[in-house]
């Protein structure tokens, strides 16, 4: 019989979904959030709307990269620049990178990496990541500040969901077969982190949006 005296490395919550919790330590996590913030000095964080309706997101972004998500009346899309400034992103911070190299298991470079700021309010409800055209590249996903519930389910909109705590630090992989779940934050546990000084979350999502030529 064995003994183990640490947590696993990762789990795998679903077939494709594999669980790095405490992935970055804390040193790491300080590091990312420099990076981070040197993004939104460039690049602020603007505040994207629903298609059809505008009504706005509780949640603020901002993009690293040589494209960036964005979401306006008109619809979800990448582009090239912030919709704002009409500036080109900046680069991907490179402690999301290496944290890509180590975990994508995909050979090429992400894309995109969409940042999302959350304030203790703030929510996002339950979607599928599918506006890119690489589905055979995963999602590679860093957690800092708050704790956040986030909820899992399948492909179909309507399979049962289960939720797990991601912590500061904490990395998710929705690759393979969980390429196209839905998920989504429900909430934020206030004052669970004190990496941001004035709370919050961040939340980074890494994506090849091309497919590779
Ligand atoms: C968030 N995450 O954690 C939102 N998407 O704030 C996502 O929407 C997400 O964590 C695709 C893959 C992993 C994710
Ligand atoms: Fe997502």
């Amino acid at each position: 019989m064995s003994h183990p005296t640490s947590l696993p490395a990762s789990l795998t919550l679903a077939p494709g979904l594999v669980y790095h919790p405490g992935y970055l330590g804390r040193t790491a996590q300080e590091a990312l959030l420099d990076e981070v913030r040197a993004v939104t000095r460039q690049a602020p964080l603007f505040t994207p709307r629903m298609p059809r309706t505008g009504k706005p997101f509780s949640v603020r972004m901002t993009n690293g990269g040589p494209l960036g998500w964005v979401s306006d009346v008109q619809g979800y899309r990448y582009q090239a620049d912030h919709p704002d400034t009409a500036e080109p992103w900046p680069a991907i911070p490179p402690v999301a990178l290496e944290a890509w190299n180590a975990l994508s298991g995909y050979a090429l470079p992400p894309d995109a990496c969409l940042i999302n700021f959350y304030e203790p309010s703030a929510r996002m409800g339950l979607h599928q990541d599918k506006d890119e055209e690489e589905f055979d590249a995963p999602v590679v996903s860093l957690s800092l500040g708050d704790t956040a519930l986030f909820r899992y389910g399948g492909l179909d909109r309507r399979d049962p969901t289960r939720s797990v705590r991601l912590r500061s630090g904490d990395a998710i992989v929705f690759g393979g077969p969980a390429r196209l779940i839905h998920h989504g934050i429900d909430r934020l546990m206030a004052g669970s982190s004190d990496l941001l000084p004035q709370g919050g979350r961040l939340n980074l999502t890494l994506r090849k949006v091309k497919k590779p030529v």
